[in-house]
């Protein structure tokens, strides 16, 4: 029988200094989790599938699973006592939970990566990056721009044909798979590594004629080499790369000169997942993780995947 997140946090995390109250955030993330899941499969029956009317601060439509996969990890992450502050996609500010020093981790996610893809039953998630406050750090939004580099674990959940969580470590990238029968996420995927060899690649290859000509050549190149794939959600995206092998790039485009990915919650935790499963992450000029953080909403390019053809691909987009 496989593990539960429980025996593995407790086996991997409990009583480890670097770790100390890890098990709460994580196990907050996964109730999160299977709250939003459960709501994504019955949104259209329950009429929760449209919008707010309301913009986000990226002025982006909100639709209503949007504020409710928010409101509900700021909940479990609040109530898992271990939280000091979090930043969301869909709140503009810092949300400030506590500075006890029970009050130990900075979250920062994304809470419904891919929502417009909801209403056409299509596979969306969640991201988290998770860093740890100073001993005594007072709690303020500044606190929440650290590097990518200072994480010291990072999540994302794939609401699709099943629910997965994907958890990274310093030591380890591990894969849980829901049991619908239970409620219980149990690792299936122990031990992820990108698989060295590339099958395919995903962009959007609409957005070609506004690349520079150094990605339109990057692009060109993975198009005679590999399949594309893409679906459109990044967490589905990249969960299939990271299971597969591939690549994925969201570069700066004449739309979206600085990217239309966020650094903090989208590009930062992916990053830190990509690299410890043995791939890369660049913005195209420089490693995501090393990218100085000036705001919490900030826009990053994102290429992402196997380490070789990242390395390749950056190369032919600054040399192209
Ligand atoms: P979201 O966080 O508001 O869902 O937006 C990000 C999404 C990513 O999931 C996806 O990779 C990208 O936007 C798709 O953008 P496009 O439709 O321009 O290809
Ligand atoms: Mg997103």
């Amino acid at each position: 029988m496989f593990k539960t997140l429980a025996e593995y946090s407790a086996s991997s995390w409990k009583g480890s200094k670097e770790y100390d109250g890890l098990e709460a955030v994580v196990a907050a993330i996964a109730d999160g989790a299977q709250q939003i899941q459960a709501k994504v499969r019955a949104a259209v029956l329950a009429h929760a599938v449209g919008t707010t009317g309301e913009t986000n601060v990226q002025g982006e439509v909100v639709q209503i699973l949007d504020t409710f996969s928010s409101e509900t990890l700021v909940d479990t992450l609040t109530q898992s006592g271990r939280v000091a502050a979090i930043g969301s996609e869909e709140i503009e500010e810092t949300v400030i939970v506590g500075e006890s020093s029970a009050h130990q981790y900075l979250v920062q996610m994304d809470p419904l990566d891919g929502s417009s893809n909801i209403d056409v039953a299509v596979s969306v998630g969640s991201i988290l990056g998770i860093w740890k406050r100073q001993a005594d750090e007072k709690v303020r939004d500044s606190t929440l721009l650290k590097k990518g580099t200072e994480q010291v674990a990072a999540v994302y959940t794939v609401y699709g044909s099943c629910t997965m969580m994907v958890v990274a470590t310093r030591e380890s990238v591990q894969g849980f798979t829901l049991d619908p029968t239970d409620g219980t996420f149990r690792l299936t995927n122990p031990n992820i590594c990108i698989p060295e060899k590339t099958s395919c690649y995903s962009t959007n290859e609409g957005n070609f004629k506004g690349l520079d000509s150094g990605t339109q050549k990057a692009v060109e190149e993975l198009r005679n080499t590999y399949s594309l794939r893409y679906v459109g959600s990044l967490v589905a995206d990249f969960h299939r790369n990271l299971l597969k092998g591939g690549i994925f790039l969201y570069p700066s485009t004449k739309k979206s000169p600085e990217g239309k990915l966020r650094l903090m919650y989208e590009a930062n935790p992916l990053a830190y997942i990509a690299e410890q499963a043995g791939g890369a992450a660049s913005s195209g000029k420089e490693r995501i993780l090393d990218i100085e953080p000036k705001k919490l909403h900030q826009r990053t390019a994102l290429i992402i995947g196997n380490k070789d053809v990242v390395k390749t691909t950056v190369a032919v987009m600054n040399n192209g």
